[in-house]
């Protein structure tokens, strides 16, 4: 009985783990909007489980799309058909992401040996939560960890709360991983909360910004996503959550805010990458985001941080009428990635979500800019495609580094102006 469940174990651990074996990513170079409509309207064809990377963005029609090897064929043969250029962006992703994780285990192993914390590394969640608890340790008179709410499978929403005191300081709130594939993304925000907490009292910037105003900061929105990234999914991007009759699970949780719900880029389809749920804040990680905000007027901006294709958005996506103060906001836009690219020539693109990418209703910074939070944006980090979600660990801390630059343009306007 014994070996058979251990064969059977096995057997699960092979399958869970080998789910993209000769699946590619093809890098779509549509020449008009006819051929872009052509590639989109395949979408929602759920047997060919197109999964796409990067949607066409207004400037350039290019389209990443992961495709499984048993629908590589027949996509080719459209494509060919259809004279649509494409390149092989990815040849073998269950070869990068075996390789992925083979650097991760060996970092891993590196890291407990030397039992110090290392930014340069992709983490599971749990050694997130337990380094937000070393943090607050470290820096007890600045960093509080704090729970906002419990995700659907029961994980507590944390988010770390950095203030040198008073109450009622204006706040700027910044979150990352609300879609679990976007390794980068909590990455980079990790680097950061440690940034601002050894540069205080240290260096003049961060200092005197946390003299005036707090800083909010939940680094992982989607820790039930995030864990099935590293247990079975590498490329989910979803919550984790289910309903009865609901045929497939997850809610694309930036799509389920109260902002044009069900509108344009969104799918009603359970199925779908971005299905915006059954109702507004359905998902316990959304209504967690949407009750602090409420509960937290002093919020002056309200920064989500995404990857991948190096872009700094702000309101709206779902409409593409521009924000009141649409000048402002495209002014400080374009001051921040001024910023970012003086460190190593990073190139973002800014604009609001519907210009610089397309409709995409249910947004987060779209709800929390009609809440009043002026200042809220967008952050898509590297690359523009070469690794997408596959970011190599190697990338982290320059990500960072460079994204640091470009919200202390963003925090140093706000706090100017609060
Ligand atoms: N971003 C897109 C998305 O489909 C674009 C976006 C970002 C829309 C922010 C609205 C707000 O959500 C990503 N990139 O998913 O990771
Ligand atoms: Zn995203």
């Amino acid at each position: 009985m014994r070996t058979h469940f251990i064969f059977l174990s096995l057997l699960v651990a092979v399958y869970a783990e080998s789910e993209f074996e000769g699946d590619q990513v093809l890098r779509l170079t549509p020449r008009d909007e006819k051929q872009v409509s052509l590639v989109m309207s395949l979408e929602d064809k759920e047997h060919l489980k197109l999964d796409i990377w990067r949607y066409p963005v207004k400037s350039d029609r290019i389209i990443d799309v992961h495709v499984p090897e048993n629908s590589l064929q027949s996509f080719k043969v459209f494509l060919e058909y259809n004279d649509i250029q494409y390149s092989v962006m990815i040849e073998d992703l269950q070869v990068m992401i075996d390789n992925e994780k083979a650097e991760l285990e060996q970092m891993t192993m590196k890291e407990r040996s030397t039992s110090s914390f290392n930014y340069g590394k992709y983490h599971t969640l749990d050694e997130i939560y337990s380094w937000m608890d070393s943090l607050a340790n470290e820096f007890p008179g600045l960093v509080q960890k704090q729970q906002i709410g419990t995700s659907f499978e029961g994980r507590p929403l944390y988010i770390l709360k950095f203030s040198t005191g008073g109450t009622g300081r204006p706040a700027i709130w910044i979150d990352s991983g609300i879609h679990a594939r976007e390794w980068v993304s909590p990455a980079s925000a990790i680097w950061m909360a440690n940034k601002i907490s050894s540069d205080y009292g240290q260096e003049p910037f961060v200092t005197s910004l946390l003299r005036k105003m707090d800083i909010y900061m939940e680094i992982v929105v989607n820790p039930d996503g995030y864990a099935y990234t590293h247990t079975t999914n590498r490329l989910w991007r979803k919550t984790r959550s289910t309903s009865p009759g609901r045929k497939c699970v997850g809610v694309d949780a930036n799509r389920n805010f109260d902002a044009g719900f069900g509108g344009p880029g969104t799918s009603g389809n359970p199925c779908m990458e971005t299905y915006h749920g059954p109702y507004p804040n359905s998902e316990r990680e959304v209504a967690a985001i949407v009750n602090f905000v409420q509960s937290h007027r002093n919020i002056k901006s309200f920064i989500t941080i995404h990857s991948y294709s190096q872009l700094l958005m702000f309101p709206f996506g779902y409409k593409c009428d521009p924000p009141a103060n649409y000048q402002e906001l495209d002014a400080l836009a374009t001051s921040a990635v001024r910023s970012l690219a003086t460190l190593y020539g990073t190139r973002y693109r800014i604009g609001s979500i519907c210009e610089a990418i397309y409709q995409a209703s249910g947004g987060s910074i779209d709800w929390t800019y009609n809440q009043g939070i002026t200042f809220s944006f967008a952050f898509e980090l590297r690359d523009t495609g070469r690794y997408g979600f596959l970011l190599p660990s190697n990338q982290i801390v320059p990500t960072a580094e460079e994204t640091w630059l470009a919200m202390k343009t963003i925090m140093s306007y706000v706090n100017d102006r609060s």
